[in-house]
């Protein structure tokens, strides 16, 4: 009888040991199986019971009934062990710092003219402002006779066209448009007023020099509703420049001028200051001309299908690439246009930081 026990606190040791030990879950299944499964250690022992004296097997029955509790119970303390174990690794393994700063995929920059153009959409957009697109080839009749340039008029050389080969629907050979007017006169002939739209994009005279490039950015808006006048003109203009530029202060002082699409028409400067050697937008007692405005002239109206006895309308173009150079202080116009990756990495914008008016411009 004290041997057997013997027996059991050896068998007890070894299994304990054996529990402690097991490095994985696999190892203690196979332990258990050669314990406590039918032919197990534990449960020959059991079988033995039938033999014994009721008094031993009392005593030894209870050892070893014991016995495979602890057993087992060693056994699923060390399952849990060994799977939290594992967790804990897992979770070191895949732990992610979340305070690190994002990886930045090179995937280029904005080009300042893009940057500009979608700042302008954004400071228009808010200002109830379609966003309106045409072609870069235009039909002669969009580009210049729809706009009141006269056939043969001089006024059509002054914007230096290129010409295509091929002709348009109005016989007369298209050109590059050389303004981005045509699209208010798509827009006119499509739309009934009110009309309250920009548009902005490529434009192409044949100019080059240190301050013209052949290929140039406009943005240009129209509105056109029965009672609109010159001083919205200055409204809107003021707040879309002090928006643009980012100052609570801007003057803006009209010159007559002549357009052959505004009548009357202005040309508009705006106050700034040159004393620090660069031009700041706002402040000082200089003035540096932005941009062209005026009425849109009856025979605009007409040519695009818009009763001029009921309905009026303002309409204002500005350079987009001088805007540009302006806000961000880029001194020469023709780099804008080399495709230099140096360049654009200075002077470009992030692509994950896209102008609006909630995220701020610019
Ligand atoms: C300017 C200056 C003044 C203008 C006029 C029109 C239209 F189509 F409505 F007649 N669009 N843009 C305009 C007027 C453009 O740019 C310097």
């Amino acid at each position: 009888m004290n041997a057997t026990n013997n027996d059991l606190d050896s068998l007890e040791r070894d299994l304990l040991a054996r529990a402690e030990a097991a490095g994985d879950e696999a190892s203690l299944e196979t332990l258990r199986v050669e314990a406590l499964g039918k032919q197990g250690s534990i449960s020959a022992l059991m079988r033995n019971l039938g033999q014994m004296s009721p008094d031993e097997r009392k005593t030894y029955g209870a050892a070893l009934n014991v016995l495979k509790d602890k057993v087992s119970e060693a056994i699923l303390t060390k399952k849990a062990a060994l799977a939290e174990a594992a967790l804990e690794r897992q979770l070191q393994a895949e732990a992610v710092d979340v305070t690190l700063p994002p990886i930045k995929p090179r995937i280029g920059a904005i080009h300042p003219v893009s940057q500009v153009m979608e700042e302008l959409a954004a400071i228009f957009g808010e200002m109830g402002f379609a966003v309106e697109e045409g072609p870069d080839i235009e039909t002669d009749f969009n580009n210049f006779t729809a706009l009141n340039f006269p056939p043969n008029h001089p006024a059509r050389e002054t914007h230096d066209t290129f010409f295509l080969d091929a002709k348009g629907e109005d016989g007369a050979r298209k050109v590059l448009r050389t303004h981005t007017s045509p699209v208010q006169v798509r827009t006119m002939l499509k739309q009934k007023p009110p009309i309250r739209m920009v548009c902005m994009g490529r434009t192409f005279r044949k100019d080059s020099d240190a301050t013209h490039t052949p290929m140039f950015h406009q943005i240009e808006g129209l509105v056109i509703d029965e009672t609109t006048s010159m001083a919205d003109l200055k409204g809107v203009l003021i707040a879309a420049i002090k928006a643009f530029f980012e100052v609570d202060d801007v003057r803006l002082r009209f010159r007559p001028h002549h357009f052959p699409f505004t009548e009357p028409s202005a040309e508009v400067d705006v106050g700034c200051d040159r004393s620090g050697g660069q031009i700041k937008i706002g402040a000082g007692n200089d003035w540096l001309e932005i941009l062209g405005s005026g009425m849109v002239h009856p025979n605009v109206l007409k040519n695009c299908g818009i009763d001029p006895d009921k309905y009026q309308g303002y309409a204002f173009g500005m350079g987009i690439d001088r805007l540009a150079m302006l806000k961000y202080g880029m001194p020469d116009l023709r780099a804008f246009f080399d495709a230099d990756t140096r360049w654009l990495k200075h002077y470009g914008f992030s692509p994950y930081l896209l102008p609006g008016l909630a995220q701020g411009i610019g």
